[in-house]
C-alpha cells in the first residue's frame, strides 16, 4: 500500500523534478522516467456494454479474465460514466464533465461552448498530465473524441497529439470487426487488410486492439524497464455491428433460447447473492414479449455474438494481464476496467426483424446489425432505460480495480459513488503529476473529479454532487438521492438511492422542496460547465430516434433547462 507519507514524499520528489527539468510548459521529454513505487496504471474501457453482463457483475457471459481481477480487486457498485461514447471519453480522459471538454454530445461542431465536439485545449488528458510525471503513455482502440478527416490535415487531436507515444485503433465511433473504418497507426491512416506490420491469421479488431496493448507492453518492458507506464485500452466491443468468429459464437449456441426474461431473472438473482444490489430493490420493468418474437433463431442468435464480443474482449484483458504477469509488472500496476455507457437499445439494422422479413444472421463481416432494445434491458438488469439516458441504465457501470501492491482487501465490494471524472484525480494522485493550470500555453480548467484512493482502503471520499447532461436528459446525485429527467421538457424524477437504485418509486411528488433544491443545483452546474445553453430544440424520448443534431446560431439558442 502506498502510504500517504510515501504518496507525499514522491509528490515532493516529482515536483523537485518536474521544477529542476525547466520551465517548459509541455515537459513531455524533458521529464525525468523515475519509476519509484509509482504504479503503473491501465485504463480498459469497453464499448456499449450493460451492467450485468460480466460474470462479476452477475452475468452469464463467460468472462474469467475479469472475474479474476475483482476477485482479486475491489469492485465498486455504484460507478458513472456519462451515457454515450464521445462524453465519456472526452470526460474520462480530461476529468472534467463532457461539455466543459466540448464533447457534450458526438462530433459535430453546433456552435455552442459545450457542443464543439472537438477535444478542448483548455483541458488536459490524462497522457498529457502523466508525461510530465515521467509516464511512458500508451493507447489502443476507440478514440472517438475529433472527427476523423484525415484528408483535411485535422489530426490535431489524435492521440499523439493529445500525449500518447504510441497508438493503434479507430478515431471513429464503430467499424466493422473484421475491417474497421478509420484505423490508425500513430498518425497514420492505414488499412487492415493491407498492414505490413501485424498480419493474424484472421484479422478482428477486438484481437488486435488486445495484440497492441500487449505489443507496447513487451517493447516497454524491453526498452524502458525502470519507467512507470500509463496504457488506456478502449476496445470497441460490444457495439454494434454484431461481429464475432464463429469458433467463438458457436460457444454461445442455444444459451439465449429461452429469451429474455429468464436470463434477467437469474441476473437480477445473482446481483443479489453478490451483495452488488440490495434484496429491497425491485427488478425494474421487463422489454419485449419473448412469445411475440417472430423470427426467435434470428433473435437468441444477437446475444449469441454479443457474448461472444465480450468473450473475447475478455481473453484480450487475460492477453494482457499474462504480458504483466511475466514482466513482473502485475504486482504494481493499478488496472481499472469500466465502461462507456449503458446497454445500447438503437435498431441498427433491426428493421425487418419486426416486420417478419428475412434480415441475414449477425456475426459475419457481411452483416450490420445490433442487439436491440430487449436484450439491452437484459444486459441492464436492474436498471432502468439505455445508452443516451441518464437513469441507472444509461450511466451505471462496474469498475473493477486490480491492484496487488496497493489494494489489501481483495475481492470486495465498494458502494461509495463515483464517475469517470475520478479517473484523471487518481492518476494525478498515484503519479505524482502535478496538474497544471497552463499547458501548451493554454488555460487548463481545473479537474472535477476527486481521487478514489481513499476508496481503496475503504475510506470515505468527500464530495458534494456528481452531475450528468446528454441530449436534455439530466440528473444530480448528492449523498442517497438522485434528481433525474428523461429529455428537454421531461419533468423531474426523485430517487430514494438506498432504498431504490433501480427507480421505481418516483417520489418528487411528495419531497418538492428537495426538488427545487436539486433542480437549482443542477442549473448552477449546468451554466458552468457548459452543458446549457444546450442545441435540443425538442424533447428526446426513448420512442423517438436520436435528434439530429443542428447547426445552432450563437446567441440563438434558447435555454430550455427550465423542466
Ligand atoms: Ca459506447
Amino acid at each position: 500500500m502506498i502510504t500517504d507519507l510515501t504518496r507525499r514524499t514522491l509528490l515532493g520528489t516529482v515536483i523537485a523534478a518536474v521544477l529542476l527539468a525547466g520551465p517548459a510548459p509541455w515537459l513531455w521529454a524533458a521529464a525525468p522516467a523515475t519509476a519509484g513505487n509509482r504504479p503503473n496504471i491501465i485504463v480498459i474501457l469497453t464499448d456499449d456494454m450493460g451492467f450485468s453482463d460480466l460474470g462479476c457483475y452477475g452475468g452469464e457471459i463467460h468472462t474469467p479474465n475479469l472475474d479474476r481481477l475483482a476477485a482479486g480487486g475491489l469492485r465498486f457498485t455504484q460507478f458513472h460514466n456519462t451515457a454515450r461514447c464521445c462524453p465519456t471519453r472526452a470526460s474520462l480522459l480530461t476529468g472534467l464533465y463532457p461539455h466543459q471538454a466540448a464533447v457534450g454530445h458526438m462530433m459535430s461542431d453546433q456552435g455552442l461552448d459545450g457542443y464543439h465536439g472537438d477535444l478542448s485545449r483548455n483541458a488536459v488528458t490524462i497522457a498529457e498530465v502523466l508525461r510530465t510525471a515521467g509516464y511512458a503513455t500508451y493507447a489502443t482502440g476507440k478514440w472517438h473524441v475529433t472527427p476523423f478527416k484525415p484528408k483535411e490535415d485535422s489530426k490535431h487531436n489524435w492521440p499523439l497529439q493529445r500525449g500518447f507515444a504510441r497508438y493503434y485503433g479507430i478515431i471513429g465511433g464503430a467499424a466493422n470487426y473484421f475491417d474497421p473504418a478509420t484505423l490508425v497507426r500513430d498518425n497514420a491512416p492505414i488499412k487492415a487488410a493491407e498492414d505490413p506490420q501485424y498480419k493474424p491469421e484472421h484479422y478482428y479488431l477486438t484481437d488486435a486492439i488486445s495484440d497492441h496493448a500487449v505489443l507496447f507492453l513487451q517493447d516497454h518492458a524491453h526498452q524502458n524497464p525502470g519507467q512507470p507506464l500509463f496504457l488506456y485500452v478502449a476496445y470497441t466491443a460490444a457495439h454494434w455491428p454484431l461481429h464475432a468468429p464463429e469458433s467463438e459464437i458457436a460457444k454461445y449456441r442455444g444459451k439465449y433460447d429461452g429469451g429474455y426474461e429468464p436470463i434477467r431473472r437469474a441476473r437480477f438473482e445473482r446481483l443479489r447473492q453478490l451483495g452488488i444490489i440490495q434484496p429491497g430493490w425491485d427488478l425494474s420493468p421487463q422489454d419485449g414479449n419473448w412469445s411475440k418474437v417472430p423470427r426467435k433463431a434470428w433473435e437468441a442468435r444477437c446475444m449469441e455474438v454479443y457474448a461472444a464480443q465480450v468473450d473475447r474482449m475478455d481473453q484480450g484483458v487475460g492477453k494482457i494481464v499474462d504480458t504483466l504477469t511475466k514482466n513482473k509488472q502485475l504486482q504494481n500496476t493499478l488496472i481499472l476496467y469500466l465502461q462507456d455507457n449503458g446497454a445500447c437499445a438503437e435498431g441498427m439494422g433491426r428493421a425487418g426483424n419486426k416486420s417478419g422479413a428475412t434480415l441475414p444472421m449477425p456475426g459475419p463481416t457481411d452483416t450490420f446489425i445490433a442487439y436491440g432494445q430487449s436484450w439491452a434491458n437484459v444486459s441492464n438488469t436492474p436498471f432502468r432505460y439505455y445508452k443516451h439516458f441518464v437513469h441507472e441504465g444509461g450511466i451505471a457501470t462496474p469498475l473493477i480495480a486490480h491492484w496487488p501492491a496497493g489494494i489489501k482487501r481483495p475481492g470486495e465490494l465498494e458502494h461509495q459513488p463515483g464517475h469517470l471524472i475520478d479517473v484523471m484525480a487518481t492518476c494525478v494522485d498515484l503519479s505524482g503529476a502535478k496538474y497544471p493550470t497552463e499547458f501548451a500555453g493554454k488555460t487548463i480548467q481545473p479537474m472535477e473529479g476527486r481521487s478514489l484512493v481513499p476508496a481503496l482502503d475503504g475510506r470515505a471520499i468527500r464530495r458534494e454532487a456528481i452531475f450528468w447532461e446528454h441530449e436534455g436528459n439530466r440528473a444530480l446525485r448528492v449523498g442517497k438521492w438522485k434528481l433525474v429527467a428523461k429529455g428537454p421538457r421531461g419533468p423531474w424524477e426523485l430517487y430514494d438511492m438506498e432504498q431504490d437504485r433501480t427507480e421505481v418509486h418516483d417520489l418528487a411528488a411528495a419531497q418538492p422542496e428537495r426538488v427545487r433544491e436539486m433542480t437549482t443545483l443542477w442549473q448552477r452546474w449546468a451554466k458552468r460547465t457548459h452543458a446549457t445553453p444546450w442545441p435540443w430544440g425538442k424533447p428526446y424520448g426513448d420512442e423517438k430516434p436520436q435528434p439530429k443534431p443542428k447547426k445552432a446560431k450563437p446567441g440563438k439558442v434558447k435555454d430550455r433547462s427550465q423542466p
